[in-house]
């Protein structure tokens, strides 16, 4: 069914069908939107003609999102750590189980040329060991292959031909990094009984190889690791986002030209769903470590994640992008991605080289994302900048002489753009193209909101934020004025883990030495109920953060309020 469909790939909680909960038809709405925009479809809420196309195109078994992330305690803490790569770079690989459809020397090809396309683009390299001489293949190999039909043993059964194709396990020990295919689909190459196939295995399995090594499936729809299949040839070189997703991970191959784009829309942290199976199913995680591949390292001057005043701040793609000097961070459902920015020149292709900071950004109603620098702005789509720009900020009828805007948001309440700088604002009507006639107005309208802002922001939780020097202002939305009584919390514990004045000499308690592979003794729960990791040196960490799990649906929801009194007065 439709609803099964959405649950296997996680846009719908599996738990709500465990416990027989029903489903509003609002929460069916959501689900489906967030699929088309995954798959990069017009998102109607509605099983459109495109939808049913998509979801009867074959596809991978991995789910895309993961709905049951949060508060779950039972969960294994190591998640973090666990499972986003190898802690090594030469792998071997090995096939168990052959299918009776293709010559053996046939799949082994398929599947080695398939490995090779991303050890091409990394420093990885496969080793393959020969099925005869393995006795253990779990302990003896890293990528173990196999083929299968229905249930096999792994919680995820297989469905006969068509529909899901393969999966594979993130890195780990046991299962880890195993791929399984469907042995009921006509995989293409030397058949035993001389047709033709229908599905490439090469194809399929240089997909699968990407959860292997670490990768999620990605929404941009000409990467490898996009998940519905479309075929794949041998002599394409490998798509840009897959090539930065597997350079993130392992370093690029010295032999191999840098990649000019940074697109990662993807979620890089496996989905869980898949990630618990290999967990429970060892004890040792593999220690990962950021120094034994060789990933490059940040000049000194760097910003610091936990003491720094924010250039800009965005939800784009319903995470978290916060901005300051030359670097932003990056933070999704799962967490921060790095407490080390990554510079904004590399992932917004076609800003200038010398970018030292940006003023302001937010993302489109239609997914554009815009980046105010000066008297100038860029439109971006991902990570690719639209010709014709940059543009000066008198093409949005914005005054000749404004050096430069504050910042920038649509704001939920009436899903309008709004655009401040220092003691003023102006609304912005996207369809005309410019800011709204009886504009500027004075900044004091927003009750409780101080002049010359940094950033601005509606976050996941549907709700408005202002930031300006280390501290941040949340908005009340219906009484049009800020809450705590206009008096700023501070930033960094809230939006980037970091721990607040009050949890520090907890946290300098806990013991320098901790042994991260030895279980959960460097978990510290504070009394607010925050987690945090203390290990060596590292800076104490928040494990799970206010992020609200549930967060993509409030977007989707408060986008469509329209109407109120507050709003039509702004
Ligand atoms: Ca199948
Ligand atoms: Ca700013
Ligand atoms: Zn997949
Ligand atoms: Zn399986």
């Amino acid at each position: 069914s439709q609803q099964h469909y959405l649950m296997t790939f996680g846009y719908l909680p599996q738990s709500d069908f465990e416990i027989g909960n029903l489903r509003t038809e609002e929460e069916l709405i959501n689900a489906i939107k967030e699929m088309q925009t995954f798959a990069g479809i017009p998102a109607t809420g509605k099983i459109d003609e495109k939808t049913l196309k998509l979801m009867h195109t074959p596809r991978c078994g991995l789910p895309d999102v993961d709905k049951s992330f949060g508060g779950d305690r039972t969960r294994p803490k190591r998640y973090l750590l666990q499972g986003q790569r190898w802690p090594r770079t030469a792998l071997t690989w090995t096939i168990t189980n052959f299918t009776k459809d293709l010559a053996e020397e046939d799949v082994r090809n398929q599947l080695g040329r398939a490995l090779s396309i991303w050890a091409k683009e990394s420093k990885l390299t496969f080793t393959y060991i020969p099925t005869y001489a393995v006795k253990n293949a779990e302990n003896e190999a890293d990528i173990v292959v196999s083929f299968h039909k229905g249930y096999h043993e792994d919680g995820y059964p297989f469905d006969g031909e068509g529909a899901i194709l393969a999966h594979a396990f993130f890195p780990g020990t046991g299962r880890g990094g195993d791929a399984h295919f469907d042995d009921e689909e006509r995989w293409k190459g030397k058949r035993i009984d001389g047709t033709e196939g229908t599905m490439s295995l090469f194809a399929v399995a240089a997909h699968e190889f990407g959860h292997s090594l670490g990768l999620s499936h990605s929404s941009v729809d000409t990467a490898l690791m996009y998940p519905w299949y479309r075929g794949f040839s041998d002599n394409t070189p490998l798509p840009t986002d897959d090539k930065y997703g597997i350079q993130q991970l392992y370093g690029r191959n010295e032999d191999s030209p840098d990649v000019d784009t940074l697109p990662t829309f993807r979620t890089r942290i496996p989905p869980s769903g898949v990630l618990t199976t290999t967990t429970t199913s060892t004890t040792a995680a593999p220690r990962v470590d950021t120094n034994d591949v060789g990933l490059p390292t940040l000049p000194p001057g760097r910003p610091d994640l936990c003491d720094t005043v924010y250039d800009a701040v965005a939800v784009i793609r319903e995470e978290l992008y916060v901005f300051r000097g030359p670097y932003f961070w990056r933070k999704g459902k799962q967490g921060i991605y790095s407490e080390t920015p990554t510079e904004i020149t590399r992932f917004w292709y076609g800003l200038p080289e010398n970018t030292t900071h940006i003023d302001a950004i937010y993302e489109r109603l239609d997914q554009r994302i815009v980046i105010f620098v000066g008297k100038q702005y860029w439109v971006f789509k991902d990570n690719s900048q639209e010709p014709g720009y940059p543009k000066s900020l008198t093409a949005l009828w914005l005054p000749k002489d404004l050096e430069r805007i504050d910042a920038a948001m649509v704001w939920g309440h009436n899903s309008k753009t709004y655009f401040f700088s220092g003691t003023m604002y102006w609304r912005y009507d996207e369809d005309a193209g410019h800011v709204e006639l009886d504009y500027p107005r004075d900044m004091s309208t927003w009750q409780g909101i101080p002049y010359h802002i940094d950033a601005a922001t509606q976050f996941t939780d549907g709700k408005t934020y202002f930031f300006k020097d280390k501290s941040y202002y949340e908005f009340d939305d219906l009484r049009f004025r800020a809450k705590n009584r206009g008096v700023p919390y501070l930033s960094a514990p809230f939006w980037l883990g970091c721990p607040t004045r009050a949890e520090m000499p907890k946290l300098q308690s806990v013991p320098q030495n901790l042994n991260e592979d030895d279980g959960d003794d460097w978990a510290v729960d504070n009394p607010g109920g925050r987690r945090y990791v203390a290990g060596g040196a590292s800076l104490p960490r928040l494990l799970s953060s206010s992020w609200p799990h549930s967060a993509a649906v409030v977007v989707v929801v408060s986008i469509g309020l329209v109407t109120s009194t507050a709003a039509g007065f702004v």
